[in-house]
């Protein structure tokens, strides 16, 4: 294989690349169009780490274009040697200490707030099984698997994340919950939606052949009509 053959197979590499990921848009909806008050704060917090630090990739990558561009070799011109600068190395590693330490306040500010789940309205069961989600309303004696998980809107709901198996991860970026569901262990989770619709989800943790085709489907639906579904599960409709 020739060099320019080599460039060009590197080339739409990078091109297919660029378009999943703009493809992959429903993958950052959450971050347009956050519907829970965690995925709120998640958002906040991701804008206020980013204006905190966007600044020095900035200017890491201005000195390094400045210092290759400024010193390197030219015909006839020897490139530049020198190195270290004490003063200036205390001084880059101090400035972006004290940064992380100022964010470590509102990360674990969101943190706490992520992990304690108020006073609910609704308690669910969620529990992962190689290859598909159960779920369990055990206020109401409702059991089903496979089929989405309808929830009221506007009430607080707490997850109880678990497994029977391995490893799964109950993940619903729009609500800004990604909860490990273990055996033999339960997660709390919790989340609040503010409108009614149909949010998608997928296991986050690799759980062997099938992990792929565990989707989530989250149905918010207005408290009445939850009430009328509800009433008719429990009929064993
Ligand atoms: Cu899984």
């Amino acid at each position: 294989m020739t060099f320019a053959t080599l460039r060009l197979r590197h080339g739409l590499m990078a091109a297919a690349v660029a378009v999943a990921l703009v493809a992959a848009g429903p993958a950052w909806a959450w971050y347009l169009d956050p519907v829970t008050p965690v995925a709120h704060e998640v958002r906040t917090l991701f804008f206020k780490a980013l204006a905190l630090t966007g600044g020095f990739f900035i200017l890491a990558e201005v000195l390094v274009l400045v210092a290759v561009l400024r010193f390197r070799a030219r015909p006839g011109v020897p490139p530049a040697t020198f190195h270290e600068n004490v003063r200036l190395e205390i001084l880059w590693t101090a400035i972006p200490a004290i940064t992380l330490v100022i964010l470590a306040g509102p990360t674990f500010t969101t943190l706490k707030y992520m992990e304690t789940v108020p006073k609910s309205d609704l308690t669910v069961e969620v529990i992962g099984h190689q290859w598909f989600w159960e779920y369990r309303y055990p206020e109401h004696g409702v059991v089903f698997a496979n089929e989405p998980l309808v929830v009221p809107q506007g009430k607080i709901i707490a997850a109880d994340v678990s497994s029977i198996d391995v490893v799964h991860s109950w993940f619903v970026a729009d609500f800004g919950v990604k909860m490990d569901a273990n055996p033999g262990r339960v997660n709390h989770t919790w989340f609040e939606v503010e409108r009614t619709g149909t949010f998608r989800g997928q296991c986050a943790e690799l759980c062997g052949v099938l992990h792929g085709d565990m989707h989530i489907e989250v149905r918010v639906v207005t408290p009445e009509e939850f009430d009328r579904w509800i009433e008719q599960k429990k009929r064993g409709a």
